[in-house]
């Protein structure tokens, strides 16, 4: 099982349903176990800023899946909740990113890994180092990084909500009950 962080977005719709229906989806995949999520953040767009702010969490999934096979994964996740993908920074229903994948970097067509643009996307870096502080980005610590970036007030970051992982993906015990 490998290590991987994603990084979920959403600015269109339900953003808060999307996202927590985004999580169950992947928790549902058998190859998937979604580990942690971060709190819900309100953000600032970054790139197109004539678009609603977004919400985003970075979630820590354990997978034996390839980055290739996961990308395909989380794309069929983003039709099933609505993403059309027609204007290439503008909204949408649901964004999943693969920002981290342990062991791996690799720059195709399709996907490069690291997520070329996080090291500069406090959307990604703030709720990274929430729930992985020693997570590593170019040699570098998501704590460290994210508190540079978070100095950074062009970024606008404000906390939306807390993420219960156990009441979204339903995770219960032998005995019914929430793990
Ligand atoms: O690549 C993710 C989509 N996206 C976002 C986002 O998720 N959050 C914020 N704040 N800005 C963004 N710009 C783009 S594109």
């Amino acid at each position: 099982m490998k290590t991987v962080f994603l990084s979920l977005g959403s600015n269109q719709g339900d953003s808060m349903d999307l996202l927590q229906q985004a999580v169950r989806m992947l928790a549902a995949n058998e190859c998937i176990e979604v580990r942690r999520a971060s709190s819900v953040y309100e953000t600032d767009p970054v790139g197109y800023t004539e678009q609603p702010p977004f919400l985003n969490i970075v979630l820590e999934i354990a997978t034996s899946m390839e980055p290739i096979a996961l990308l395909d994964v989380c794309q069929e996740i983003e039709r099933n909740l609505g993403r059309t993908r027609h204007v290439r920074w503008g909204p949408r229903t649901i964004d999943i990113d693969i920002a981290l994948y342990e062991g791996v970097e690799m720059d195709t067509d399709r996907l490069t890994i690291p997520h070329p643009r996080m090291g500069e996307r406090a959307f990604v870096l703030v709720p990274l180092a929430e729930i992985a502080p020693d997570a590593q980005h170019r040699g570098r610590r998501a704590s460290d990084l994210a508190r540079e970036i978070a100095a950074d007030e062009s970024q606008g970051m404000r906390f939306f909500a807390a993420l219960n992982l156990a009441e979204v993906v339903d995770r219960q015990d032998k005995d019914g009950r929430a793990t």
